[in-house]
């Protein structure tokens, strides 16, 4: 007997939206089934079946409106009866699937479900019967013995084929439609009226705070379009997922897409932490209180936490900072809370090498913590991502490609009717065949257009909408911007488990602005709406502002006792506070007690090594330090052996998640190669930007994981700031504290290695990072109380400031410290050495690094070969000098009238005498860098030019850095100062058979 489905008593609600309907005619559905969702002002609504049986006529679609007793369907009772068989085999399938898993590391959560759409007939297809039974007999294993059944023996005909040489299509895409099919979707227990509300205003104060920002001066600019494209991927997961930090959990960690900061500003002032005028500050930071343009933790410490605007840093972030979470917890350091770092990115950031480099390393090191959720609005800056192809596609091919679960979120609610409804397969086909520069164009010229394009092509499709107005096809949303599709998608990646999650969402860029830049070429730029576009934006999402409230570009929020704030807020609340937040609990390391480092205090004798000998030497000494022995992160990028630490591999391992699952080849040797689940070096490959990466979570653990660690990362000094200058950066953005050692470094020092290997001014790139302290020591006692202060200021102290030390591969023994020079080491030059033998004359000769050595010689030369006295100063920190100079000189043009301060450098060298003459194996601008301090004459030598492999002698000799350059440069100063005869420094040029006329090795 058929029996009509109404809608039940609904309160005083009319006119109802419907927004799903959740079964079709011939569907068998049980008493209290779902059969289609209603959304009112307050909340979405389920209407339940009353009775069990067959649903025999729709009807409603998706859109139209109801009220109390509009019938939605009939069912016919007589079927329930008699459709248990097809309901037990399902109970049993599932429960099947619950005790025996067949298959063994599948990445796919979603096995309960057949996806079934359907197909349209192939000319390639010489015998349909034949292929109809191959694809019954897939079905019935399915039914019978459940997914992981099916797919293992599909993984066994696939090598089959394999074997018999067949050529296999391409698998690494999926068709153009949802990964989670609608069936199985996970319901969001949110109220979706009031989210759609809170969503709303939040999308107009994000877009009036640019305009506002862009009115005062069109200098200040600012983003609208991106925000727009994410408000719903970012609202899903503030109030239903995002776990913040508390005192009994170590939170979630969010990398915000960076232009959407907008939209986060906007939230946040709904919550409550920021006040219109802080909005009304947006991009004006230099007055206090104002908005950072982006998310930067420097600039507001307390709320930001990732620096994400360069394109590309965030992805490779997060994924080393999901990584040394991993090895936090499997070193026993942190607990393992089961927290997740998601990284919001946007498509066309995805075209960035660091965005997709390290995506091989998230799926090897089973990084289920981690979750990218890519924001696929199809456009960039100046156009489409992929005008031509898919971008989703092709990310879910490469992502797919290296192991990581993929979820596809294509498609809106208002899809799943059509999809289902049609039976030609030629829907999704078309879906398909379409690129992103048609669907880009489609939500730019509305519901006729997309109908005669879209459907048009096909007249089974155009049949298919033939009962839909424009604005119903117009209302046909996307994946991205549909909350129950987006939450099932979260839901479902919290839930994977063995390898890292990417959500590719689709969406619209300047979702809702109309006209004025929905889904147009110029959207990226557009941070100008004019009142009729604001007037539209307002009516778009009903946000409750009169026409004159609009015009004055005024920030809309409803007042504390609202059901809207507190619903914001109680699902913060419940969500353990406040994202995003920055914070730090972490206790300081106290430095270790100085005998440590007394050793490298005294002389070496005749015992020569490196800086970078001594420096290893100092990490292993920290080692025995139970207290800071454990927190000492050594990361390594394929070059061990290079700097000597191959010993650490057995001291303290290397970590692997996996363990060692193999007898190392060199397994009797000592310093054996030995990979350890709680290994504590980070051997991370040859990736500059990777370890440097890790270095940046390791050096922000003291935020992140309120645990202070000392990261120290050794690398080739060439390969960089030069290299990852980008990602120095970023950390000195994010407060990161630890070590970097530019190893090998030196133009003349490294030597053999030629042109890209040799550095030169790896130094003046580190000085242009304000709160980078940098070092060129030349001696191990140098290094040692470096070292020593880097760990008291960084690590005890708590300063944000990172270290950039230099370390050579250059042999020599080092002397014992000179008495009450630590001062002047870390001030960043001290009096090495005295040369006073009553000469004829005086010169103060500076020197850092190897090239110290070299100056050394050449002041020896200069009193026992020309008469002539000498101080010699270890330079370690041209710049540091250069900053104490800057500071102090500003400070005497700000006072005219005050007794004059004098710089650090000036102190040292006022009262000397004779002319400087500084070198180093860096470019002549480091040690020029202070030459506005002196007030004497000053000469510098340096490296400018290409490097070239040479013998270092020849190499210093090319560059004019060596001993014999070094003298007779001095006696030329001299000359010119006229404190010497000028015929003395061209003796001295001719006997050192200095060539006049060679060029100038910067032209050579
Ligand atoms: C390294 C780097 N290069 C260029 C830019 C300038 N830029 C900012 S946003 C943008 C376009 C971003 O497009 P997409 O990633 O698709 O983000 P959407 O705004 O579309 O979400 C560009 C080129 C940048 N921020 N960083
Ligand atoms: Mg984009």
């Amino acid at each position: 007997m058929a029996q009509n489905i109404s809608v039940p008593d609904i309160g005083d609600f009319k006119d109802v939206e419907v927004i799903e309907v959740l079964v079709k005619p011939g569907d068998t559905v049980s008493k209290n089934d779902p059969i289609v969702t209603i959304e009112s002002d307050k909340s979405s609504l389920e209407i339940p079946s009353p009775a069990s049986g067959e649903i025999k006529d729709l009807k409603v679609k998706i859109g139209d409106k109801v009220s109390e007793g509009s019938i939605l369907a009939t069912i016919e009772n007589r079927q329930a009866a008699q459709s248990p068989k097809k309901e037990e085999i399902k109970k049993k399938e599932i429960e099947e699937i619950k005790e025996k898993p067949k298959t063994n590391g599948d990445l796919h959560p979603f096995k309960e479900v057949k996806k079934v759409f359907a197909e349209p007939a192939s000319k390639d297809d010489i015998d349909p019967i034949e292929t109809n039974e191959w694809i019954e007999s897939l079905n019935s294993v399915i039914e019978n013995d459940g997914s992981p059944r099916a797919s293992y023996l599909l993984n066994k005909v696939i090598d089959q084929a394999y074997k018999s040489g067949l050529v296999l299509p391409d698998t690494r895409t999926t068709p153009y439609i949802n990964t989670i099919p609608s069936e199985i979707e996970v319901k969001s227990p949110g109220d979706q009226n009031i989210e759609k509300k809170i969503r709303a205003y939040i999308r107009w104060n994000a877009a009036a705070m640019v305009v506002k920002a862009n009115k005062k001066s069109s200098e200040l600019g600012g983003h609208i379009g991106t925000f727009a494209s994410a408000a719903t991927l970012y609202d899903v997961g503030m109030n239903h997922f995002w776990r913040a930090k508390n005192n009994k959990f170590g939170g979630d960690l969010i990398y915000f897409q960076g232009h959407s900061a907008p939209g986060m500003y906007a939230r946040a002032f709904l919550e409550g932490r920021l006040t219109s005028k802080q909005l009304d500050g947006f991009r004006q930071e230099v007055s206090k209180g104002g908005l950072s343009s982006y998310p930067h933790p420097w600039l507001m410490p307390n709320f930001w936490q990732f620096p994400t605007v360069s394109m590309g840093l965030g992805p490779i972030m997060g994924i080393y900072q999901a990584r040394f979470l991993k090895y936090l917890i499997n070193r026993g350091l942190v607990k393992d809370e089961g927290r997740k770092i998601w990284v919001f990115l946007g498509d066309g950031e995805m075209d960035e090498p660091e965005s997709l480099g390290a995506i091989g390393l998230a799926a090897r090191e089973k990084l289920d913590n981690l979750i990218f959720v890519i924001n696929c609005n199809l456009q960039r800056l100046d156009g489409p991502v992929r005008g031509n192809g898919k971008i989703i596609q092709e990310l879910e091919g490469s992502f797919r490609g290296t192991g990581w679960n993929v979820i596809k979120v294509i498609w809106g609610s208002y899809w799943d009717q059509l999809l289902a409804k049609d039976k030609t397969g030629l829907l999704v086909k078309r879906m398909n065949e379409c690129v992103d520069g048609e669907y880009q164009a489609f939500k730019a010229k509305g519901g006729a257009y997309v109908r005669n394009k879209f459907f048009g092509k096909y007249n089974e499709l155009k049949e298919l909408v033939s009962s839909m107005t424009d604005k119903d096809i117009w209302k046909l949303n996307r994946g991205g911007h549909d909350p129950h599709k987006v939450y099932a998608a979260y839901h479902s990646a919290i839930q994977h488990k063995g390898s890292p999650t990417v959500i590719l969402a689709k969406t619209i860029k300047g979702y809702g602005m109309g006209k004025s830049g929905e889904s147009m070429n110029t959207t990226h730029q557009q941070k100008k709406l004019d009142e009729k576009d604001l007037l539209y934006y307002r009516d778009r999402f009903g946000v409750p502002l009169t026409d004159k409230q609009v015009k004055n570009i005024e920030y809309f929020k409803p007042n504390e006792n609202s059901e809207e704030i507190k619903y914001l807020k109680d699902k913060r609340l419940k969500l353990g506070g406040f994202i995003p937040e920055r914070s730090s609990f972490a206790k300081a390391i106290k430095v270790p007690p100085k005998d440590i480092f007394e050793p490298f205090m005294e002389s070496t004798g005749e015992k020569e090594m490196s800086t970078t000998m001594a420096l290893v030497r100092m990490l292993t000494a920290l080692l025995r330090d139970k207290n800071l022995s454990p927190r000492l992160v050594p990361i390594i990028p394929d070059e061990a052996r290079t700097f000597g630490m191959e010993g650490f591999f057995q001291k303290i391992g290397i970590y692997a998640h996996e363990g060692q699952k193999y007898e190392p080849v060199d397994s009797e040797q000592l310093s054996s190669y030995r990979e350890d689940k709680s290994g504590q070096v980070l051997e991370e490959g040859i990736t500059e930007s990777g370890a440097m990466s890790s270095w940046i979570a390791a050096g922000t653990s003291y935020t992140n994981h309120d645990l202070e660690m000392i990261p120290i990362y050794i690398f080739y000094s060439m390969f960089g700031f030069q290299r990852v200058g980008d990602l120095a950066w970023a950390a000195g953005d994010s407060q990161a504290r630890g070590f970097l050692i530019g190893a090998t470094a030196g133009r003349t020092t490294l030597a053999g290695e030629g042109l890209q290997h040799q550095d030169g001014h790896s130094h003046l790139l580190a000085s242009n990072i304000p709160n980078c302290v940098s070092y060129d020591p030349t001696f191990a006692y140098e290094m040692g109380v470096i070292l020593r202060d880097g760990i008291k200021r960084m690590h005890e102290k708590k300063e944000n400031i990172f270290y950039y030390i230099t370390a050579m591969n250059e042999n020599y023994s080092h002397p014992k410290k000179p008495k009450g020079c630590d001062d002047g080491i870390i001030k960043g030059m001290y009096l090495f050495q005295q040369n006073n033998n009553k000469g004829k004359t005086k010169v103060q000769l500076l020197g850092s690094g190897t090239i110290l050595r070299e100056i050394i010689s050449a002041a020896k030369i200069l009193s026992k070969d020309y008469g002539i006295d000498s101080d010699v100063w270890s330079v370690t920190s041209f710049n540091e000098l250069r900053r104490d100079g800057m500071e102090t000189e500003r400070w005497n043009l700000l006072n005219p009238d005050a007794k004059r301060k004098k710089s650090y450098v000036q102190k040292c060298l006022e009262k000397t005498d004779g002319p400087i003459i500084a070198a180093s194996d860096y470019t002549r601008s480091f040690s020029d860098q202070i030459r506005p301090y002196t007030e004497k004459s000053f000469y510098s030598l340096g490296t400018d030019g290409y490097g070239r492999s040479d013998t270092r002698k020849n190499l210093r000799k090319f560059f004019e850095v060596d001993k014999e350059h070094i003298v007779a440069y001095t006696l030329s100063a001299l000359a010119k100062e006229q404190l010497i005869a000028s015929k003395e420094a061209e003796k001295a040029l001719k006997k050192y058979k200095i060539d006049k006329n060679k060029d100038f090795p910067s032209n050579l």
